[in-house]
């Protein structure tokens, strides 16, 4: 028997979160929790309320989509959901499998109990979004499983596997094989044993000496938190739930949310979670586009490219050959890939027997003849024009059909490349950020007759070494290096105007790039310039913006948060930021627009860097945004 709100099994109300593809506690989710437990309060025939998810996850916490949006807080907003099942006078029993994060955890934490399956991943991630559990996580989590522990999880947001919080209160049990039969039974001896219905709130939280542990945490974590104020705003949440009764905790924890959800450092890094997702889609790529069998992969070039691409790819599992010119420099190359693991071994980040495995799926050759039926190879020879034609030309009649050829080149025209073979199709660029085996950064660059199954392939393949794929056009630089370009050059041209290169690259240091732009030597500020700091700061990322303006107007870049993501995971621009386009657009585009005229205006400027992109000049005339 069921309704809309729940299905009856015997004496079980049984309310099933079904929001693909994460249960996110989207509006509708909410509204049907809390209609499915008012609705069973009145229905003699239940008397008791599992809530369950998929196997994928419980509940990956709240609508990240919704953020922003006036379904977020439009009623029942969670805590409402919350406190309509610690109202319940029948037992609410939370069945945990998958995924349990934020507000999904939160949600479990209002129930009466709670039984998991092991392997579930227990989190709350809230403060890598910038923000803290903003529905009762900071003031429950602790009365389950102590005050250090609860600290410990809401500050990392880290997730633990629900069988190493089985020590604690979290969980009253356990479950093998289904969960939901095993919910249900849970559930039917609540019916018959019919104990008191016991509140997470209301168990009461001593913590001896909390104080001294509060302030060790705010020295420690402060530390650490640098740009962010999340971190110790959950420190301060998880306080006021040993000093504070419940409501008034719940009360100081919910203002500290609104402030944090309101910050800029939680905009950009929900800008990025959601972006960092996004680079993955392609727009005229349907989900689902046939992808080829990527088996063994050949790297032509056993340089730092060659062996850092060798190495991302065996650090994943996948058989790989090096391919170059002569005896001496494939020995030089397959001992680079050695000497890296063995460092790896001796400073006890990587078990011998890993290297072991990894190595033996490590081959070398000096002949194409036998890299011809690998499914991808990969091409890292000088960045020299010639040289990749002779490559490509040698690949084109070897290599079986169907073959994935690709280039690792920085800066060679991916369409010249192309027509050095018979087979455009299977032609495609895959620039890494180096070290390839360390930067997370691949920009995919599609060639103008890319075959869409041989882009979905790299698209996956990116995945699976654990890189954040970055779709690019074909152009000189690509997305990256041709905005990097731009950048130095502001930054030469205030050197010019007389700051000297230590001010400029501190200057952005200072204000959160990784590293400087005109190769940061430790050096010191010299005589202070004409020129301040903010101003080089503008100049620079202003920069950026206008570079970045450009390729999206050419339709080399994809969207606006692809170039943000690749700035972020590629070139070190500052997370707390968001990527160049999102501080242009909280800076105002009318006033980077405004900025550049000023710049170009000046004697000696060089016109090209600061005339505006149109669809800078676009944007900033219709009060527009890029992201
Ligand atoms: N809401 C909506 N969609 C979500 C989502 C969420 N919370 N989490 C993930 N997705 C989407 C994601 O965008 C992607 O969509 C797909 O699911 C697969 O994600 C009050 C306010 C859950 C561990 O921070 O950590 O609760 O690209 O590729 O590797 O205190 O997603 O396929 O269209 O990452 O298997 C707190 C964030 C929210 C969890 C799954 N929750 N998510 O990892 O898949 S704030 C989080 C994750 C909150 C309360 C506050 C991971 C995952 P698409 P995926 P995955």
């Amino acid at each position: 028997m069921s309704n809309t709100a729940y299905q009856l099994h015997g004496a079980v109300a049984v309310i099933t979160l079904d929001n693909p593809p994460v249960n996110g506690l989207g509006h509708d989710l909410r509204r049907h929790i809390v209609d499915g437990v008012t609705s069973a309060q009145s229905d003699d025939r239940a008397q008791a309320i599992v809530l369950i998810g998929s196997d994928r996850a419980f509940s990956g916490g709240a609508d990240i989509r919704e953020f922003g949006s006036p379904k977020s807080t439009a009623e029942p907003r969670l805590d409402t959901v919350i406190r309509t099942i610690e109202a319940s006078r029948k037992p609410v029993i939370a069945a945990i499998g998958g995924v349990c994060m934020g507000g999904g955890l939160e949600l479990a934490l209002g129930c009466h109990f709670r039984v998991a399956i092991g392997g579930a991943q227990i989190a709350l991630p809230e403060v890598k979004l910038g923000i803290l559990p903003g529905a009762g996580g900071t003031q429950r989590l602790p009365r389950l499983i102590g005050v250090e522990a609860a600290l410990d999880m809401i500050v990392s947001g880290a997730p633990v596997p629900s069988e190493k919080l089985s020590g604690t209160a979290l969980f009253d049990q356990f479950i093998e094989g289904d969960l939901l039969g095993g919910a249900l039974s849970f559930a039917a001896k609540l019916i018959a044993e019919k104990p008191a219905l016991k509140r997470v709130r209301d168990i009461s939280l001593d913590a001896p000496d909390h104080e001294a542990f509060f302030q060790q945490a705010r020295k420690r974590i402060g530390a650490e938190a640098k740009h962010f104020p999340a971190p110790l705003k959950c420190v301060e949440a998880v306080a006021a739930a040993v000093g504070l009764p419940f409501e008034e905790g719940l009360k100081f924890e919910r203002g500290l949310f609104v402030e944090l959800m309101a910050s800029p450092e939680s905009r950009a890094l929900r800008h990025a979670f959601l972006g960092e997702r996004a680079c993955a889609k392609i727009p005229d790529l349907p989900e689902g586009t046939p992808t080829r069998k990527i088996g063994r992969v050949a790297v032509i070039g056993a340089g730092a490219t060659g062996v850092g691409i060798g190495m991302a790819l065996l650090d994943a599992g996948i058989p790989v050959t090096l391919l170059e010119i002569g005896q001496e420099a494939v020995e030089r190359g397959l001992a680079a890939v050695r000497r890296h693991y063995q460092d790896s071994v001796l400073k006890g980040r990587l078990p011998r027997e890993q290297m072991d495995a990894r190595m033996a799926l490590l081959s070398a050759t000096l002949n194409y003849r036998e890299i011809k039926d690998c499914d991808l190879v990969i091409e890292a020879v000088i960045e020299d024009i010639g040289a990749k034609e002779t490559v490509f030309r040698q690949l084109d009649e070897v290599m079986k059909p169907g073959a994935i050829l690709a280039s690792a080149t920085a800066t060679a025209d991916l369409n010249r490349i192309a027509g050095f073979t018979n087979r455009p199709q299977d032609v495609i660029g895959m620039h890494f950020r180096s070290p390839a085996n360390v930067a997370k950064l691949l920009e995919v660059v599609r060639g103008a007759a890319t075959a869409r199954d041989v882009l979905a392939t790299v698209m996956q393949l990116a995945k699976k070494i654990r890189k954040t794929g970055v779709v690019s056009g074909v152009c000189e630089g690509f997305i990256g290096e041709r905005m990097f370009g731009q950048y130095r050059k502001a930054a030469e041209m205030v050197v010019e105007k007389g700051a000297s290169r230590q001010q400029v690259d501190l200057a952005l240091e200072d204000w959160g790039m990784a590293n400087g732009p005109l190769g940061s030597g430790a050096g010191s500020r010299e005589a202070p310039s004409r020129i301040g700091d903010a101003e080089i700061v503008e100049r620079c990322i202003f920069a950026l913006v206008n570079e970045a303006a450009r390729l999206l107007d050419e339709g080399i870049a994809q969207r606006a948060s692809d170039i943000d993501m690749l700035c972020l995971i590629g070139y070190g621009f500052p997370r707390h930021r968001g990527g160049p386009l999102l501080y242009a657009d909280a800076t105002g585009l009318d006033r980077v627009v405004q900025a550049m005229a000023g710049y170009a205006g000046e004697p000696g400027a060089a016109a090209g860097l600061w005339q505006p992109a149109p669809l800078l000049i676009r944007l900033a005339a219709e009060g527009k945004t890029f992201n």
